[in-house]
């Protein structure tokens, strides 16, 4: 059953024993961010976290950790709680191809019924906005959906984009944010910049589920987020116009933030503690100017919390950046079997695939660094056989330790581009790449001794149920 908005998504994992309700007063810092950095590591069924008692807020609600667990995000997909992380990935890859479902569009968004204009909007007044790590340079805005539209080609619903970027709040009705080149809003903000104007955007905060998840998912430009929400809920996704901007914004988020990126100004932005388990300094990022604010009359701030992994993104990131590469890959190498792209965001990518002929899954290495997310993403590539699973890494380790020689296997490939924030790299945004082949060389690729390779005896399936019923019954 899709949810229209988080607050029916808060109740459901609330009947799911999902939510808990930290009904002690806690202090705005540091026990929110610190409750957060906490939660994942009540494992794979940690709880979301709600706060409606903080000292110095009278009106404060804060959602944190919605997405940060595996039972969180399988609810988040409609699928039973106990669903395994392979399992939603699978069923994710099925719903894919359900892609586009046209979006619904409804009047009334409940949003709509506060609003602040021009000079009275003050962020402030309506967000309990608090800092997450004790080295960030001050309150930010990381969940929020970032709406923005091509304005070469405005009317054209497929390059209009919707993702998250982080966001760092500068004043009453002054934010700045981060476009990662690789992401398609700093596409839209290229072109307004060379047509001298303005870049029109909407934030939307507090959201359904599946509309941070699509928000999250490397798509290709000109492929909708709405119309994969659809495909990923099994119905369309409620939208509604912006009422300033125009720009079509979730029908039940919870605040709608209106403005403009302001044309070729930048201002010092961070530090921020990021998801790749480092901080970035302060660099000079783009500025927003709020001209509205549209809010529902109690509205819960959903907020993240990232760091040291794992954290909630990295479950929010963890399917949705395993699938567009598997799906991509798959067009032109249907050898491909798996793809676990969930740690760091694909910093690393681990794929395992059938081979058509010798040298084979190192092209298969090549085509990851070539995919949308990898171009900005995977430093390393590992490939490895078939009948490896790339989410069981004990099995990757097997294979990393017995298939992989590094006289043939390691592919280095220098000055290959890579988001800013990859801490590893010398000069931010370039880094030399590794592709690792630990795969079964194979046709006439003949390096090592592999002909005899232990399979499992043919009666271990059979005695697996059995061991499996025998323990049930204990
Ligand atoms: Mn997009």
């Amino acid at each position: 059953m899709p949810y229209d908005d988080l607050r029916s998504f808060l109740e459901t994992l609330d009947k799911e024993g999902q939510l808990l309700r930290v009904t002690d007063e806690v202090m705005p810092e540091p026990d929110i961010a610190a409750a957060a950095n906490a939660a994942p590591r009540l494992g794979d069924a940690a709880p979301a976290l709600y706060f409606d008692n903080v000292k110095g807020f009278t009106d404060a609600r804060i959602a944190m950790n919605v997405h940060g667990s595996w039972a969180n995000h399988a609810l988040a997909l409609g699928l039973p709680k106990e669903t395994g992380t392979k399992e939603q990935v699978a069923e994710f890859i099925r719903r894919w191809a359900d892609f586009p479902v046209r979006p619904e569009w409804r009047d009334n968004p409940p949003w709509g019924r506060n609003t602040m204009d021009g000079d009275e909007v003050d962020i402030f007044r309506v967000l309990p906005l608090i800092r997450l790590n004790d080295g960030d340079g001050g309150f930010y805005i990381d969940k929020a959906a970032v709406v923005s539209r091509d304005p070469g080609d405005p009317q054209n619903f497929g390059s209009q984009n919707v993702g998250i970027y982080r966001v760092e709040v500068k004043g009453k009705r002054r934010l700045a944010l981060q476009p990662v080149p690789m992401h398609d809003i700093a596409q839209h903000l290229r072109k307004a910049e060379e047509r001298g104007e303005d870049l029109p955007v909407a934030l939307a905060l507090g959201n359904d589920p599946v509309i941070s998840i699509v928000a999250s998912t490397p798509m290709k430009y000109d492929e909708n987020e709405y119309e994969m929400a659809g495909a990923l809920r099994g119905a369309p996704a409620p939208i509604t116009r912006a009422p300033l901007t125009g720009l079509p914004v979730p029908w039940g988020s919870e605040v709608v933030v209106e403005g403009v990126i302001e044309g070729r100004r930048r201002e010092i932005e961070g530090p921020f503690g990021e998801f790749t388990g480092h901080y970035s300094g302060g660099r000079k990022m783009t500025v927003i100017r709020i001209d509205r604010i549209s809010y529902r009359t109690d509205p819960v701030f959903e907020h993240l919390y990232l760091g040291m992994p794992w954290t909630e993104i990295d479950y929010l990131m963890g399917p949705n950046t395993c699938v567009p590469i598997y799906q991509q890959l798959k067009q032109d190498f249907p050898e491909v079997q798996a793809v676990n792209a969930m740690f760091t965001h694909g910093l690393v990518v681990i794929v395992s695939t059938k081979k058509r002929y010798g040298g084979f899954a190192k092209a298969v290495g090549m085509r990851v660094l070539t995919t949308p997310h990898g171009l900005g993403y995977a430093a390393t590539v590992i490939v490895v056989d078939e009948d490896v699973d790339p989410f069981n890494l004990p099995q990757v380790m097997w294979a990393l330790s017995t298939k992989m020689n590094p006289a043939g296997d390691l592919i280095r490939i220098p000055n290959m581009p890579v988001m800013e924030l990859a801490p590893q790299a010398d000069a931010p945004g370039i880094v030399d790449k590794l592709i690792i082949d630990a795969t079964t060389p194979t046709g006439s690729d003949r390096r090592g001794n592999f002909s005899n390779q232990v399979k499992d005896l043919p009666e271990t399936g059979e005695w697996l149920t059995r061991l499996h019923q025998l323990a049930a019954r204990r």
